[in-house]
């Protein structure tokens, strides 16, 4: 059997979450973002959320897609940023996310409901078990990097939270990021 391409490697700035060489690049800013968050009134649209940076490979299940996620500081009233967020189109593949830089949540979500947050920071190995979306929310007042990995085929699914949102939100409360209730959020 011939192997289907060689061996390589790439560079990670552990920090910032650079990636040399880099190969591939998403930004989203506000303006990519609507309805996403609670109250958006008088948001500036053009202000940057989060850029990933990815290591392309195949979207096969015989690879092993990686990218780092960078998230400004900053919040939508009392919404921290965070990413759009989605279930893996292959609903069963999991991931890992291994924290870098900055103080963050991972919220993550069942189809029925269910939900969790844990932590992201440096250190922090989050399993995300597949059927649970998960979105990201950089609670600190730097950069929130990090880094993931999972199944080639995934793939991702982002009409689902962008209709029906997650359950809970992630705000800044008097002493600090709290987890409230989504009033928005529907089942199905
Ligand atoms: C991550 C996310 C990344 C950006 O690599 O894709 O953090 O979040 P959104 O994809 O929700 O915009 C991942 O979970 N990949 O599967
Ligand atoms: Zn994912």
């Amino acid at each position: 059997m011939t192997p289907r391409f060689a061996p390589f490697t790439t560079w990670m700035d552990w920090h910032t979450g650079l990636l040399d060489p880099e190969r591939g690049q998403v930004e989203r800013r506000l303006s990519d973002m609507s309805g996403y968050y609670l109250d958006e009134q008088g948001v500036d649209g053009g202000q940057l959320v989060y850029r990933v940076y990815a290591i392309p490979v195949e979207e096969t299940g015989s690879e092993i897609q990686c990218s780092t996620t960078v998230i400004e500081p900053g919040r939508v009233a009392d919404e921290y940023f965070m990413t759009k967020g989605h279930f893996h189109a292959v609903w069963h593949r999991s991931e890992i996310y291994l924290g870098l830089r900055g103080e963050g949540r991972l919220v993550m979500a069942t189809e029925a409901g269910e939900h969790a947050v844990e932590p992201i920071r440096p250190g922090s190995v989050s399993y995300v078990p597949g059927g649970w979306a998960h979105r990201s929310v950089n609670v600190g007042d730097e950069q929130l990097v990090f880094f993931a990995a999972y199944v080639g085929d995934a793939g991702h699914d982002y009409g689902t939270i962008a209709d029906r949102g997650f359950p809970v939100r992630v705000v800044a409360g008097a002493h600090g990021p709290e987890v409230v209730d989504n009033p928005r959020y529907r089942k199905e």
